[in-house]
């Protein structure tokens, strides 16, 4: 997978990119990450990447020109099969189908993460980029939703998860489309709180049956949304 983000805070993403899982993938030479920081297609002494919106109110606007340099410098290190993204709550909402097209993309992607108000419409005009949301709720900034997409893509690589883990367990991609069921470890009793006696047989076939009841009841409480859907079952 090789994305490229362009922020004016490339430095969030150091620690990231060099830890858990998504710092397997890199060091594995699975996973490459190119950070392009905005602020060096700023115009003039100051590096200046922003003004004041036209037509008035709070805040300030990237400008056009810097954004469309810096994206333009980023999809030179990609193929041309190359997609871009800018993240803003405009967006499309980010999803699981969304993350297993990323980790798939054979040219990679570029993020552009807004700041501010957002970004001047005409850039957006020119580069024609897809639009992501991570959803119905305001962020300071793109580059939270760029580290949650990355993350969400990375652990899809095939050899960046360990075998203890495989994403095809993981809500959403499992292989019901339901939320997980309950999870326990040992002592089989804590504080007066015993472990469902189901999970303690040995009996498969009653574990397998136990957790998806589990996992369909839970479904049904927190996303009934989920269920709107047909279930999907092993073959699909
Ligand atoms: C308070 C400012 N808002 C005025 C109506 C607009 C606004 C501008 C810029 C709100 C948020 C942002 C910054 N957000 C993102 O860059 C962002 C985002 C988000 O806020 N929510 C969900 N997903 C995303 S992806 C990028």
């Amino acid at each position: 997978m090789h994305a490229s983000i362009v922020t004016l805070f490339p430095e969030l993403f150091e620690p990231f990119l060099h830890q858990t899982v998504l710092g397997r993938g890199v060091e594995a030479g699975l996973v490459q990450i190119d950070l392009v920081a905005l602020r060096e297609f700023g115009e003039g002494r100051h590096r200046q990447v922003d003004d004041r919106p036209f037509g008035g109110g709070p805040g300030m606007v990237l400008l056009a020109e810097p954004v469309i340099q810096a994206v333009e410098a980023a999809r030179a290190g990609h193929g041309p099969a190359v997609r871009t993204f800018v993240l803003s709550p405009q967006g499309r909402p980010f999803d699981q189908a969304c993350a297993e097209e990323l980790a798939a993309a054979e040219d990679g992607f570029v993020l552009v993460c807004g700041r501010y108000e957002g970004i001047d419409e005409r850039a957006l005009e020119v580069l024609q980029p897809e639009e992501l949301s991570l959803g119905d709720f305001v962020l300071s900034g793109g580059e939270t939703a760029a580290l949650a997409i990355i993350d969400a893509a990375a652990r899809l690589v095939p050899g960046v998860l360990g075998h203890a883990r495989s994403p095809k367990e993981d809500s959403f991609s499992n292989e019901h489309g339901l939320l997980d069921h309950p999870h326990y470890t040992r002592p089989a009793s804590w504080r007066g709180l015993d472990v469902p006696e189901e999970l303690l047989t040995g009996n498969h076939a009653a574990i397998a049956a136990w957790r998806l009841a589990q996992a369909r009841a839970r479904t049904a409480a927190r996303r009934p949304d989920l269920l709107d859907g047909p279930e999907r079952s092993k073959e699909d």
